[in-house]
């Protein structure tokens, strides 16, 4: 059995790494401040795990929470592209800054391995599609930016000190548990919510742009096979499915699904977006034996019957 740490386990992508490491009998300690995370998803396993609310700007009250750790999957984040145009000193603080003391403290304990949650973002509006790891890279957020500079640190900390990283690139991450509830959030939980409550959802732009829209096992599947794959340190991968989706074609499916009658309404383009975004998964194949085993459209019914049973829980106290 080995000790896991999660950062940002609290929160969405986190939680659910710490379920699933549960249910393979490892040990867990998570780390969090909830700004974006939220106690209630951890509430079924906080019995089983070590919590500790910390906030990683603090690096001497972080490095307790490194002592005895294997393997650190770094998920605490300041996420949204928007966040970051309107608040680029907060998302460095929360992304670059956090993401150096992490690895300073992963680095002094002896961990032996930290995976890191990079984002698709770093390619940036570049116009050849699938994105390959190769390609050069092209930040047009300060997000982007972030997010960017987290993986060049990893890679420096394998090559100068001899800490092993891997950063996974997340395309679009959705599923349960994302949060609905904050302007910033996912566009997925947003568009579902909003059916859900035959609310219409906004679309900026005119809806034709794409994402490789990765349900949120995959993510959990690419992170567990990066602790120990022997191939993989100082390298950046991919995790996606390889496919893309664009808005139109995507809440048009929702509405399907959820059996909804609403139009959505169209807004000017957000500044900092992307316009395509689709991953050529190749090397996370290759070097992890990773396989995305819910594809787009398994994933979106998954997520709406969550949804669906949790809105109230989820929208009490807000809106
Ligand atoms: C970026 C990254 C993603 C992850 C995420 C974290 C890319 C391609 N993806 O996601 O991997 O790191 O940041 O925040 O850079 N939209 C609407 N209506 C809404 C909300 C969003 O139309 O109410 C549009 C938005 O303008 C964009 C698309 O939906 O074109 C996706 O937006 P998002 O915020 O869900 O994610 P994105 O692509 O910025």
């Amino acid at each position: 059995m080995a000790l896991y740490l999660v950062t940002g386990g609290a929160g969405f992508i986190g939680s659910a790494l710490v379920r699933e490491l549960l249910r393979r009998g490892e040990q867990v300690r998570v780390v969090d401040n909830f700004l974006t995370g939220k106690p209630e998803n951890l509430s079924e396993v906080l019995h089983r795990i070590e919590f500790q609310e910390v906030d990683l700007s603090d690096l001497e009250r972080l490095r307790p929470a490194l002592a005895g750790v294997d393997y650190v999957l770094h998920q605490a984040a300041l996420p949204s592209v928007p966040r970051s145009v309107t608040d680029p000193v907060t998302s460095n603080q929360m992304n670059i800054d956090a993401t150096l003391n992490l690895l300073v403290a992963a680095r002094d304990a002896g961990v032996k391995r930290v995976v890191y949650a990079a984002s698709s973002s770093a390619y940036g509006d570049t116009p050849t599609l699938p994105k390959l790891e190769s390609m050069p890279s092209n930040p047009i957020s300060p997000y982007a930016i972030t997010k960017l500079v987290g993986e060049m640190y990893a890679k420096v900390f394998t090559q100068t000190y001899g800490l092993e990283t891997v950063s996974l690139r997340y395309f679009n991450i959705f599923g349960p548990r994302q949060d609905p509830t904050s302007p910033y959030s996912g566009v997925l939980s947003l568009f579902i919510t909003s059916l859900l409550q035959g609310k219409q959802p906004t679309i900026f732009g005119d809806g034709e742009q794409s994402r490789d829209f990765t349900f949120i096992d995959n993510a959990v599947q690419a992170n567990l096979l990066a602790c120990k794959a022997p191939q993989v340190v100082g390298k950046v991968l991919n995790v996606a499915t390889g496919e893309r989706q664009t808005l139109n074609k995507t809440f048009a499916t929702l509405r399907r699904i959820i059996g909804a009658d609403v139009e959505p309404i169209y807004a000017a383009p957000r500044p900092g977006d992307i316009l395509h975004s689709q991953a050529d998964i190749t090397q996370a194949r290759q070097h992890l034996g990773y396989e995305p085993t819910v594809l787009f459209e398994e994933g979106l019914e998954k997520t709406v019957a969550w949804y669906r049973a949790n809105m109230k829980a989820l929208f009490d106290g807000h809106r």
